[in-house]
């Protein structure tokens, strides 16, 4: 028999339902269980005197085996999951579960050993289904707009953001990176004349970060983009993307949102606000008498983002912040620079960074020196040469689908990602 799902269970048609016992009721006369699938929980009644066979399957059963049964669905009012039952004639099971190592209330350091188990519930499939849904979306958007989908190494020869939190692995007796960015090998596809593409892949960050917004293995989503003007048509883009996608998961999973997380799921008007760093800080020390001592001056700090979130709701209105302007010496050397000035932004959703993005410096000479500057050289030598022979203006950004998830449902990054990976944790 094939099977059916229980959502699509009609009354009084035979069915095949298959999934986990997430609960038993196991009385003297009648046992009930529900059964849970992918696409919700369905009530299996059964009248003992009707299956004596089965009393000591029943007796063994523990929750969250697997089972199948088949069966005929009734109408009952009086059952509370959703008006309707599951009367067996056929039930086995296909996999025993001992009993469970971990209770709900669990910590999330045990809930994450056991992260197979946690994953069953609800709310925990709503956050994939949400970033499915999201990450589908933005691709929609650029499939749209003629972007090609690439897919780069992740094992490379030299540091792209900077030498001190890269990865370093055996590479056949010599040294290899974990790309830290695919930002190297975006910028070779504009200089291949692809013009426009993106990547969603993994990313790599040896960073001895314990907050609850660092991972040291996420999933960046990328892009990168030719013929640009400045870095604004970079901005103009994101926000654009990142609209259209939330747009989209407002309309599929806003009430869900709702009801398991708590929390709303809001569409940015366009434009997004854009502010200087150094009126930032102004704005802040105007405002909330909050001033960054000079030293941390040229770049956004923790204090500095959560802050700015406050700021832009009251200034804007907005949830998201462009913000521009850093210091120099703050940016990757590939940053176009005006007057000193990199050519780029950070974009601040909620109070927490997720995006960095720039128009490149395509010019070999330039790029050459801006290099050396930071004594880069020889590292990067096959990265310059993507510039020898012509290359397209061009910029682009990155975004951290963990990042976004995160902050959209209102969790931390441990409990946005499949598996989350920090400096105490390779498991499972
Ligand atoms: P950046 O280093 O700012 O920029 O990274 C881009 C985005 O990736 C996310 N992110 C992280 N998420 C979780 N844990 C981390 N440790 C972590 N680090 C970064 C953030 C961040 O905004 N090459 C540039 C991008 C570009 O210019 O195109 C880059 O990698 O959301």
């Amino acid at each position: 028999m094939k099977r059916t799902l229980i959502q699509q269970a009609r009354p009084e048609e035979p069915v095949l339902i298959q999934g986990f016992v997430e609960h038993i009721r196991n009385t003297r006369k009648m046992a009930f269980l529900v059964l849970r699938d992918r696409s919700g929980s369905l009530q299996a009644t059964i009248e003992k005197e009707l299956h004596p066979e089965w009393t000591g399957l029943l007796d063994a059963l523990t929750p969250e085996s697997v089972v199948s049964v088949e069966g005929v669905v009734r109408e009952n009012p009086q059952v509370k999951l959703g008006g309707r039952e599951l009367i067996p004639s056929a039930l086995k099971v296909d996999s025993f579960a001992v009993p469970l190592p971990l209770t709900k209330d669990a910590n999330i350091d045990t809930r994450l050993d056991y992260r197979w188990i946690g994953l069953r519930g609800e709310k925990e499939r709503l956050l994939f289904e949400v970033q499915t849904c999201l990450v589908g979306a933005m691709r929609e958007f650029l499939l749209g707009r003629d972007f090609l989908e690439i897919h780069t190494p992740k094992l490379i020869a030299a540091a792209s953001e900077s030498g001190a939190d890269v990865f370093e692995v055996g590479y056949f007796g010599r040294k290899a990176y974990l790309a830290q960015s695919p930002q190297f090998y975006k910028q070779m596809a504009m200089a291949a004349g692809f013009e426009r593409i993106f990547e969603t892949g993994p990313v790599f960050r040896a960073e001895k970060s314990y907050t609850n917004r660092h991972t040291t293995e996420f999933t960046g989503f990328d892009l990168e983009f030719s013929y640009i003007e400045s870095y604004r048509d970079v901005m103009t883009l994101e926000a654009e993307l990142l609209t259209y996608a939330l747009e989209r998961v407002q309309q599929k999973y806003g009430e869900a949102i709702e009801r398991l997380y708590g929390t709303s799921v809001i569409v940015p008007k366009l434009p997004f606000p854009v502010l200087a760093l150094p009126d930032l800080y102004r704005e802040l020390e105007k405002r909330y008498g909050y001033r960054l001592p000079a030293s941390e001056q040229g770049d956004t700090t923790t204090e500095v983002e959560q802050l700015s979130f406050r700021f832009s709701m009251e200034e804007f209105g907005h949830e998201f912040l462009f913000v521009t302007d850093f210091a120099a010496e703050k940016r990757a050397f590939y940053h176009m620079q005006e007057n000193g000035v990199p050519q780029g932004y950070d974009l601040l959703w909620r109070g927490v960074e997720i995006t960095t993005g720039a128009q490149r410096e395509h010019r070999y000479d330039v790029l050459c020196r801006q290099a050396e500057q930071r004594s880069l050289g020889e590292d990067v030598k096959f990265y310059t040469e993507f510039f020898r022979y012509g290359c397209p203006p061009h910029g682009g950004f990155g975004l951290g689908v963990d990042r976004l998830t995160m902050l959209l449902l209102g969790t931390g990054i441990k409990e946005a990602m499949f598996l989350f990976r920090g400096p105490n944790r390779l498991t499972p």
